[in-house]
């Protein structure tokens, strides 16, 4: 039997859940810390003399100013997850304590218990966004989902295969600024989610999008619009894509997933571990540190391979699974 919750969210594909995080406790450290990671970059790679002039500036100029050095990846500095592909010694990634803090937040917890139950653990699926203003960014990222648009996909299908049969995960996706159609919130079409896990194929730089996506861009689209405070859950199959930031101001956001305990993180050997049960005995993650060496202890299983995750493309191999043909076109 589903409870309210979990019918609301299967029934539309996503819900917002207003003002219930505070900016200054939960939301302003990550920021913190995100300036730290760029006065960091600025002491490494700016002139000499420039250094000090810099480090005064604020948030967004400082941002702009490391994004024109060219340094190479320069999203992974402030994105919760070891890079896609070339995992290597030294590949950088954004996992700080201001993190692990909003991953283990109580009142974000609260809500994912009431859509997967009382035994929940925090899947490594998760990203930290720093979107400029479209017009800002090289051409080469207007179409990546770190600091550009983000294709049609539903977030099942980042998952490997046996994630994608086996696991219960739900995506939580938090706004650091306030997040309208003009800078670029997400978009997506009501009820598609019941579609189920459709055929995605290997879009832009090898994000996964879903098939004959082009058909999506004329339904009927709900923006995802979202004030500070607010956090927005999507079901696994809800379609799904963000829109160019089109203003003058930074959109900044992150999006954590979390699954039902005891299944496959569809991500593996990243860190999956129980931030919620009954049996006190299962958080075995405790604190910052404890999740840092996960993350170290994931990088060294990655580097002989190479890679940190891979998507399993084309979804099906067949097109039944098609949206042209579930749509009947
Ligand atoms: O924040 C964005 O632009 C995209 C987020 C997204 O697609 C996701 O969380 O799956």
């Amino acid at each position: 039997m589903k409870n309210n919750f979990q019918k609301k969210l299967y029934q539309q594909g996503f819900l917002k859940i207003k003002n219930i995080l505070s900016y200054k406790i939960d939301l302003q450290p990550v920021l913190n810390d995100m300036e730290f990671v760029m006065d960091c970059l600025i002491q490494k790679n700016a002139k000499k003399s420039d250094i000090n002039k810099i480090l005064k500036l604020d948030f967004r100029k400082k941002y702009s100013y490391i994004s024109k050095l060219n340094i190479y990846d320069l999203d992974q500095y402030f994105n919760t997850r070891l890079p896609r592909d070339h995992v290597k010694e030294d590949s950088d990634y954004f996992a700080t304590q201001s993190l692990w803090n909003l991953i283990t937040n109580k009142k974000i917890l609260d809500v994912v218990e009431k859509i997967l139950g009382k035994e929940i653990m925090s899947n490594p699926v998760q990203n930290t966004r720093i979107k400029q203003p479209e017009k800002k960014l090289p051409k080469g990222s207007i179409h990546d989902g770190l600091s550009g648009r983000t294709p049609w996909h539903q977030d099942a299908a980042v998952l490997n295969a046996k994630g994608q049969k086996l696991t219960d995960m739900v995506t939580v996706w938090i706004p650091f600024t306030r997040t309208t159609k003009k800078n670029g919130c997400m978009i997506t079409v009501k009820k598609i989610n019941k579609m189920g896990l459709l055929n995605h194929i290997s879009g832009y730089r090898g994000q996964v999008q879903v098939k004959n996506s082009e058909l999506l861009d004329k339904m009927e689209h709900v923006p995802l619009e979202a004030e500070v405070g607010d956090i927005i859950l999507l079901h696994k199959h809800s379609i799904h894509c963000s829109l160019p930031n089109r203003s003058n101001h930074f959109r900044i956001s992150a999006d954590l997933r979390y699954n039902v305990a005891g299944q496959p993180s569809g991500r593996e050997p990243l860190p999956n571990f129980y931030v919620r049960s009954k049996n006190k005995k299962n958080i075995k993650i405790q604190n910052f540190k404890q999740w840092l060496t996960l993350w170290e202890k994931a990088k060294e299983k990655c580097i002989p391979r190479k890679y940190a995750f891979k998507y399993p493309l084309p979804t099906f191999k067949n097109n039944k699974r098609d949206l042209n043909k579930l749509l009947n076109l």
